[in-house]
């Protein structure tokens, strides 16, 4: 028998496929409709204090290669995904991730949603590429301290972040450092989109988003190199408590296979989500389970991190 099980931050996940925060998880309607899938949690859209609109359309592109998106933190506002697992039969753990204006929005926040048992996890992002005149916290590595050690404070559970991709063994290890000096920083998931990317529309010589003069955050088969490598690199460097999910072009079991290798516990899937919709969960565990069968593996852990370095 071949399991996709696997565990984040101590949590079970009984499929370690799940959905990337951002396409498709914004709305009430779309969190059932992932609590009734093959995903193995529940992941929110990054909330905010208030509801917000987002940036101004359109700010979704996508080809062949993957997908740029400027959606500005479209989102309903944290009392909505806080309030909403006590409106269903909850089938997998519900993952919220928190994405606040300032830091003290992130404060409050954090307060009310502690004391939330149905709240599994909370994966905190500190890596928006959309938001006009806002830097990405987690590339500025002075602000990431001052934010994890407020968190830390604020929210005595244990707790996940979302980083940006990094480029440089400098980068991974100062920020490594930082992340290793917070214990209940329990999980990292890498990559969020790639930052401030374009693309041109050749016909009509555009952009292809509005926003941000065309610049958006890269996602799919673009940054699947960028992703792995940033699990990678992050695997020889945090603490062994802190488990890596990995997200960045996975539309298929191989790219999961590959994520895991580098030493992922999990795997979220974004642009392939939203292009295919809901089924993608269930045929990528297939996909999966077939290479570790051929494979003889029988779990994630035969293989997780054992890349082979020639
Ligand atoms: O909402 C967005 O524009 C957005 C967010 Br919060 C994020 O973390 N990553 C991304 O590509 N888009």
């Amino acid at each position: 028998m071949v399991t996709l099980e696997t565990k984040i931050a101590g949590v079970v996940l009984s499929n370690c496929i799940y959905n990337a925060s951002g396409p498709r998880c914004t709305s009430p309607k779309q969190l059932i409709e992932l609590n009734e899938s093959n995903s193995g949690a529940i992941l929110t859209k990054s909330c905010t204090e208030n509801m917000r609109e987002g940036n101004r359309t359109p700010k979704y592109y996508s080809n062949e290669m993957g997908s740029l998106n400027s959606n500005g933190l479209e989102n309903l506002g944290y009392k909505i995904y806080s309030n909403f697992p006590y409106s269903i039969d909850l089938k997998k753990p519900y993952i919220v991730s928190v994405s606040g204006m300032s830091v003290y929005e992130n404060i409050n926040i954090l307060t009310e949603l502690k004391d939330n048992e149905r709240v599994s996890l909370i994966e905190f992002n500190l890596s928006c590429p959309n938001i006009i005149d806002k830097p990405q916290i987690a590339y500025d590595f002075t602000l990431m301290d001052e934010y994890l050690h407020i968190i830390t404070h604020t929210y005595n559970r244990k707790f996940g972040i979302k980083l940006p991709p990094y480029f440089d063994p400098f980068q991974f290890d100062r920020a490594a450092e930082i992340i290793n000096k917070y214990p209940l920083v329990k999980y990292v998931t890498c990559i969020n989109s790639v930052g401030n990317a374009l693309i041109i529309d050749t016909i009509n010589e555009t952009t292809v988003i509005h926003p941000k003069s065309g610049h958006g955050g890269l996602g799919g088969h673009y940054i699947k190199p960028i992703g792995l490598a940033n699990i990678r690199q992050f695997s020889k460097r945090l603490r062994k408590d802190i488990d890596l999910i990995g997200v960045g072009g996975i539309y298929n079991g191989m790219d999961a296979f590959e994520y895991i290798l580098c030493g992922a516990s999990a795997v979220q899937v974004g642009t392939c989500y939203y292009e295919e919709g809901i089924e993608c969960f269930e045929r990528i565990s297939n996909e999966l389970k077939n290479i570790m069968r051929e494979k003889s593996y029988k779990n994630i852990k035969d293989f997780k991190g054992k890349l082979i370095e020639i």
